[in-house]
């Protein structure tokens, strides 16, 4: 039984029937490839999240009092497989109990999974992938589960954005739809990529932030830093954006890997994911009812089936 709540938040805040918020930590690393240790990310991201001031300055808000419940670690891991199946089954399992899902991986590869349950979910999904990397491929070492694989499946079954782009593999291209791409070489020149990519977005988004999307020089604990990416400032202005026009239906964080010797990485990643439930809830009420308006598609081809029916 796990009675530390998430930042240390009061345990009738942190109690599942009351929070509007759940953070799922998939401590996982099956699949990385350079340095490894984004198992260790959700114990970091926790530790840092304990030490951080819970009031928001720039929303004048208290997020956690919304209530966050901390689910138990997601532990699956036989195969990549199996982790994504857990993963997606226990998703799936808290979105269906109306509640804001977060998760905090753990390497990319858990998205998968998350992707796989909120697109089952919710119908004309975006899944809006910030990231270094272009993560396309339909397999890697012998897996559809690996990291390098994270996005692939999204890339074919939702309407997917990729933004920060700045390595790849020449075979991605023919995968990748250069169009819905924001490279970070042109972000770094011309800020109109937000408003670009907001247009080019239906109004349910799931997020998927990789932590190596941000320039190594404020973020460098990640497994594969890449040279050119976002700042802090600019990354916030754009999620609030997307917090303010659209309507994100959860998001995960992944590839902190932590260094005993370098904090400042874990206390982004902590304050991150602070900010983007503080942009999700900043216009509601502690005492609102929160309705996460899910309607999966089964239930839709239901309704379609019923009304048929109804008519005949
Ligand atoms: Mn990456």
């Amino acid at each position: 039984m796990n009675t530390k709540t998430y930042a240390g938040i009061p345990q009738e805040l942190a109690k599942l029937e009351q929070a509007k918020i759940v953070l799922i930590p998939v401590p996982y690393d099956g699949t990385s490839t350079w340095q490894k240790g984004a198992d260790k990310g959700p114990k970091a991201f926790l530790e840092a999240s304990e030490n951080m001031e819970l009031y928001d300055i720039e929303t004048g808000t208290e997020v956690y009092q919304q209530g966050v419940f901390l689910a138990d670690p997601v532990t699956e891991n036989k195969s990549p497989e199996a982790m994504v199946d857990a993963v997606h089954q226990i998703t799936k399992k808290y979105i269906k109990k109306n509640k804001f899902v977060t998760i905090f991986g753990g390497e990319h590869s858990i998205s998968i999974g998350t992707i796989r349950a909120f697109n089952e979910m919710y119908p004309s999904l975006t899944v809006l992938h910030i990231d270094a990397h272009a993560d396309l491929r339909k397999s890697y070492e012998g897996s559809t589960c690996n990291h390098a694989c994270a996005v692939y499946e999204a890339s074919q079954s939702t309407n997917l954005i990729q933004v920060g782009i700045r390595s790849m593999d020449i075979m991605e291209k023919t995968v990748m739809d250069e169009e819905k791409t924001y490279f970070a070489h042109d972000m770094a020149i011309d800020d109109s990529w937000m408003e670009a990519a907001i247009d080019q977005m239906t109004d349910n988004v799931f997020i998927t932030f990789d932590l190596d999307a941000f320039d190594p020089s404020i973020l460098p604990s990640t497994g594969t830093p890449e040279p050119g990416g976002l700042l802090w400032y600019e990354t916030l202005d754009f999620l609030k954006q997307v917090f303010e026009e659209k309507h994100v239906v959860g998001f995960d964080i992944v590839e902190l890997c932590p260094n005993k010797d370098e904090k400042s990485s874990d206390f982004l990643a902590a304050k991150l994911y602070y900010k983007m439930l503080s942009y999700k809830f900043m216009n509601d009420a502690v005492s609102d009812n929160y309705d996460n308006a899910y309607e999966s598609k089964e239930q839709k081809k239901n309704t379609l089936k019923f009304t048929d029916d109804d008519n005949n």
